[in-house]
């Protein structure tokens, strides 16, 4: 099914798209980071289509979800930091099993249950989430399957938004509009090919990358509880369905193994 020929070369299309968080101990910096939280939201492609389509007002998520969520024992202090923001301290975990062979197989069985391919997304995912994953997995000795794909959404949203950066105006002088600053300025090109463009979206400015400024940018609201890691991975389910198959078309043709990630640390 996923295999289709396109311009000439084989193409094979993601069919699951598993959107994947991670909470952890801190920051890279913090060596070693261990995960505190992870969540798993799967979807398939052509329900995110579909809901993109059928939409009206706003954007949520489809019907038809697999989540996986489960908190995990450290067994590593978690930093202020990383603890204000996740509302995840060590006493709280302290009853939580460690990332263990049994986790393991959860994940990969969750994995395994959705139509293939799969590709994980997960936002900055190839500098934190993937790395830090595949560190707890090496340390117990375990590998997902090499058809296991994955791909980074920062990537993808810089790829597709960079036109609607309000630093960065991608400024067509044939496209700018009365009364609009900065992508506000213009009408962004891109906005127009992920057909979002509309005055109220216009209103609206990119300051970052980042998964909350994406949300905001492309959703018109706060996100909610961020830094839960279901939250997140639902957040980014939306702003995903917000740029339908221009996202997902961004991540056939730019996903890679997930096996090619080396652990960090
Ligand atoms: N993190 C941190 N300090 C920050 C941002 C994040 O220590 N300023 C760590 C703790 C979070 C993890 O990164 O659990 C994942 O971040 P996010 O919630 O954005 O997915
Ligand atoms: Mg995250
Ligand atoms: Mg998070």
């Amino acid at each position: 099914m996923g295999g289709v020929v396109q311009q000439g070369c084989v193409k094979n299309r993601i069919r699951s798209f598993v959107i994947l968080d991670l909470e952890t101990t801190g920051l890279p910096y913090d060596k070693p980071v261990k995960i505190t939280e992870i969540s798993m939201v799967a979807a398939l492609r052509e329900h995110i289509t579909e809901y993109r389509n059928g939409l009206i007002n706003g954007v949520a998520v489809p019907r038809v979800l697999s989540k996986l969520s489960i908190c995990i024992s450290p067994r590593r202090r978690i930093s202020k930091r990383a603890s204000d923001i996740t509302h995840l301290t060590n006493e709280l975990l302290e009853h939580q099993n460690p990332f263990d062979e049994h986790l393991f197989n959860m994940l990969n069985g969750f994995m395994k249950r959705v139509p293939q391919p799969v590709c994980i997304i997960a936002h900055n995912g190839l500098r934190f989430d993937f790395p830090i994953l595949q560190a707890e997995l090496f340390k117990i000795g375990k590998a997902f399957p090499d058809h296991i794909m994955c791909a980074d959404s920062l990537c993808g949203f810089r790829n597709l938004l960079q036109a609607c950066k309000s630093t960065t105006p991608e400024v067509d002088t044939s496209e700018i509009t009365e009364g609009k600053r900065g992508c506000l300025n213009v009408s962004c090109p891109t906005q127009k090919r992920l057909n979002l463009l509309s005055k109220e979206k216009l209103q609206n400015t990119l300051s970052s990358f980042k998964l909350d400024d994406v949300y905001r940018f492309l959703l018109k609201r706060d996100p909610v509880n961020s830094h839960y890691a279901e939250n997140d991975a639902l957040n980014l389910l939306e702003c995903i369905v917000a740029l339908g198959n221009g996202f997902m078309e961004w991540a056939d043709e730019n996903a890679i193994q997930f096996n090619s990630i080396k652990e960090m640390g």
